[in-house]
């Protein structure tokens, strides 16, 4: 039976042990599945693919062990990785996706994304995902040296941690029209993503045709909780992990 799984914003970082944990459990649990597609937010922060310590070593191993298992594995980058690149990507055994993918599960057009770039609303955000996504401005990001760059990462951290910019009241959701455009552009009837961490299912009504929107979780320190999405013979659905 065809087995594919989707995941975001665990924002894995060595001060959350459980998520951690819970990663490293499930990347087990799903040993032989035909894809896992991490869409973006995989780490709190990414300063390069140079910057190999023990924990990314870990993370690189057990997604490299799920390769071997026979998993296919795609990356989507998100608004705190996204200087994920295919070094990453290689040593992993996966793929990095552009921002938005369409994926056929069971004949239906699936559009797969981080989600970031449908808060259009918030614009202070998207000039920063307008910058961070230029290729000369990461370039020169990664010119400096990784401890320099490592710096930058531990002020983001502290910056995110001051400012709770992980909680869903900071961060803003989805405009809908953008919602709207996305799908019929893709020809697409389901949009899956995460970012908003407002994990549910929403039932679209798109130029008068039925259409889903279907948003994953964060992974959760305090409770041990995340929602990922499963598609098997029931179809695509979301289903809660406990770690
Ligand atoms: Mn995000």
């Amino acid at each position: 039976m065809s087995r594919t799984y989707f995941i975001s914003d665990l924002h894995l970082s060595p001060d959350l042990p459980r998520v951690t944990a819970g990663f490293l459990a499930l990347l087990e649990h799903i040993r032989g599945a035909t894809a896992l597609y991490v869409l973006g937010d995989l780490f709190e922060a990414w300063v390069g693919d140079d910057h190999r310590d023990d924990y990314n070593n870990r993370v690189i191993e057990a997604f490299r062990a799920l390769a071997d298992s026979g998993t296919k594995l795609y990356f989507v980058h998100g608004n705190r990785d996204f200087l994920l690149g295919t070094g990453f990507a290689g040593a992993t055994g996966g793929t990095l996706l552009p921002d938005s993918a369409v994926v056929e599960l069971d004949g239906q057009r699936v559009l797969l994304m981080h989600g970031d770039q449908l808060c259009t609303r918030d614009e202070k955000f998207m000039a920063f995902r307008a910058q961070s996504r230029d290729p000369a401005w990461q370039q020169m990001m990664l010119a400096n040296p990784l401890e320099q760059r490592l710096m930058i990462a531990g002020m983001w951290r502290m910056q995110s941690k001051a400012n709770n910019s992980n909680k869903p009241e900071n961060i803003m959701d989805v405009t809908p029209e953008e919602v709207t455009r996305v799908l019929q552009e893709s020809d697409a009837a389901t949009l899956l993503h995460g970012h908003t961490h407002r994990p549910q299912v929403h039932e679209l009504d798109v130029a008068g045709r039925p259409a889903r929107r279907m948003v994953l979780g964060d992974w959760r320190e305090d409770s041990g909780e995340a929602v990922i999405g499963v598609a098997d013979d029931d179809g695509l659905r979301l289903e809660t992990w406990r770690f």
